[in-house]
């Protein structure tokens, strides 16, 4: 059983309201994480540390940008532990592609699974996803969730 928690990391608290829907997937798993801010441009040097001592904390990070997003590979490039990138259509997106390209696009080497634009919620499912490799009761969960999804498009009703 994963004994670590998962890191939320965004550019700016701007990136929060989107990145808040990862957070909530992960409490309604009753897992731990932990949100912060950590900018590649703003605090190159936090940046550095988080990534670097993040495997003594975390097992799986979520980081989200917009814009010229470099933070999730940046990250990607300083640690081991897998990186899901969250791209956001933010204030100073031209139109999302930037930030989608940019989280995408990694030369081999150094992967980020990055989710669909504003796609936070995926992304915490991801996370835990990871987790539950090695934690049964997170499993469980994750298939029930799974089972209502199913249950709630199965019961539409269109007439
Ligand atoms: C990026 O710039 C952040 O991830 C955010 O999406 C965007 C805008 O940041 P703010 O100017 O709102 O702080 O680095």
């Amino acid at each position: 059983m994963s004994s670590k928690k998962i890191a939320i990391v965004m550019g700016s608290d701007s990136d929060w309201p989107i990145m808040q829907q990862a957070a909530d997937f992960i409490d309604a798993m009753q897992i731990e994480y932990e949100a912060k801010v950590v900018s590649a441009h703003r605090t190159p040097e936090f940046m550095f540390e988080f990534a670097k001592n993040a495997h003594q904390n975390y097992d799986v990070i979520i980081a989200g940008a917009g814009g010229a997003a470099h933070l999730p590979g940046m990250i990607a490039s300083l640690t081991h532990l897998p990186v899901i990138g969250v791209p956001i259509k933010s204030s100073n997106s031209i139109d999302g592609w930037d930030s989608l390209l940019s989280i995408l696009q990694m030369p081999n080497g150094v992967p980020v699974a990055t989710v669909a634009l504003n796609a936070a919620k995926n992304a915490g499912i991801l996370a835990c996803q990871i987790l539950a490799l090695n934690n049964t009761a997170l499993s469980e969960k994750l298939i029930a969730y799974k089972n209502e999804m199913k249950a709630s498009v199965l019961e539409k009703k269109l007439s």
